[in-house]
C-alpha cells in the first residue's frame, strides 16, 4: 500500500472525530406508530444510547400520514423513520445500525466480530422475510391456511431457538449480557406475539418447545430499554381488534 496515501495527519483525525462528535448532539426525532414492532426497534435502539428524541406519532389507521412523514420517506411511506439533523434514515434494521455506528461510544448493539454481525444479519434477514410474514399469514387467515402458516412459524421458531444458542454462547441475549441487534430485532415482536397467542389460540414462544427463547422473551421484556416500548398485551390486543374491524369494515366486537 502507499505510505502516503494511507498516512492521516492527526488534524484530519481530529476533524473527523469532532464531526461525529457533533453529529451524535443533533437533533433525534422519530416518527412512528406505537403498535409498530419496526418503530419499537428503533426505539429501543435509541434508548439502548441514551439518545434523547422527539417521537411524533402518526395516524396510520385514520390513513392520515403526516406530510413529514411522506417527504422523509417517499418510497415506501412507512414508519419508521429517523430525522438526525433532519436528514431521514429509513427501515427499522437500518436505523439501528446507523443508531450503533453514530452514537459508537454507548454500548454496542451490532457484534465487534465481523462473523458474528454477518451472522446477526442473517437471521435478522430470516425474522423479516420467512419468519414473522408467516406470523402474520397465521393470524390474519383462517382455517387450513391459518394452521399450515403457524406450523411454518413453529418450524421458524426451532431455528430460532438454535440460533440463540450459538449466538448468545450461554449467556442471556443472543448480544450476550447485554441486548443487541438480533435481541431488537426478534424482541420488538414479542407483543404481537403475545396478542397472536391470545387472539388465535396458538403457543409459539413455548417453554417447552422453545425453553431458551421463552426465558428470553422474559429478560427482554423486563429490560430498562425495552419495557417503556413494548406496549402491553391487553392494550395491543384492543388495537388488533380495532385493526381486523377496519380491515373487514366492520364496528369491533366488544
Ligand atoms: N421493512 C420496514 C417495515 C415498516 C412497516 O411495515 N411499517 C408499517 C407499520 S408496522 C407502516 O408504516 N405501514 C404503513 C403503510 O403500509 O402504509 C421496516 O423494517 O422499517
Amino acid at each position: 500500500m502507499d505510505a502516503a496515501k494511507s498516512f492521516q495527519s492527526p488534524e484530519s483525525l481530529f476533524v473527523v472525530h469532532s464531526e461525529s462528535a457533533r453529529m451524535a448532539t443533533e437533533t433525534v426525532k422519530v416518527l412512528g406508530c406505537w403498535p409498530s414492532p419496526y418503530v419499537i426497534r428503533a426505539r429501543i435502539a435509541l434508548n439502548i444510547k441514551s439518545v434523547e428524541y422527539e417521537y411524533q406519532e402518526e395516524d396510520l389507521l385514520g390513513g392520515n400520514k403526516s406530510d413529514l412523514l411522506l417527504k422523509s420517506n417517499p418510497v415506501y411511506k412507512k414508519v419508521p423513520v429517523l430525522l438526525h439533523a433532519d436528514r431521514p434514515i429509513c427501515e427499522s434494521l437500518v436505523i439501528v445500525q446507523y443508531v450503533d455506528e453514530v452514537w459508537a461510544s454507548g454500548p454496542a448493539i451490532l457484534p465487534s466480530d465481523p462473523y458474528d454481525r454477518a451472522i446477526a444479519r442473517f437471521w435478522a434477514i430470516y425474522m423479516d422475510d420467512k419468519w414473522y410474514p408467516r406470523v402474520k399469514e397465521g393470524f390474519f387467515s383462517e382455517g387450513e391456511a391459518s394452521k399450515i402458516a403457524f406450523e411454518e412459524a413453529d418450524k421458524g421458531l426451532l431455528l430460532l431457538e438454535e440460533a440463540f444458542t450459538k449466538c448468545s454462547k450461554g449467556q442471556k441475549f443472543f448480544g450476550g449480557e447485554r441486548i443487541g441487534y438480533l435481541d431488537i430485532a426478534l424482541g420488538s415482536h414479542l407483543a404481537w406475539i403475545r396478542v397472536i397467542e391470545k387472539a388465535s389460540n396458538v403457543s409459539l414462544i413455548d417453554e417447552a418447545k422453545t425453553p431458551n427463547l421463552y426465558k428470553w422473551a422474559h429478560d427482554f421484556s423486563a429490560d430498562v430499554a425495552v419495557k417503556d416500548v413494548l406496549p402491553s398485551t391487553d392494550k395491543l390486543y384492543e388495537f388488533a381488534k380495532l385493526l381486523i374491524s377496519v380491515m373487514k369494515g366492520s364496528t369491533p366486537e366488544k
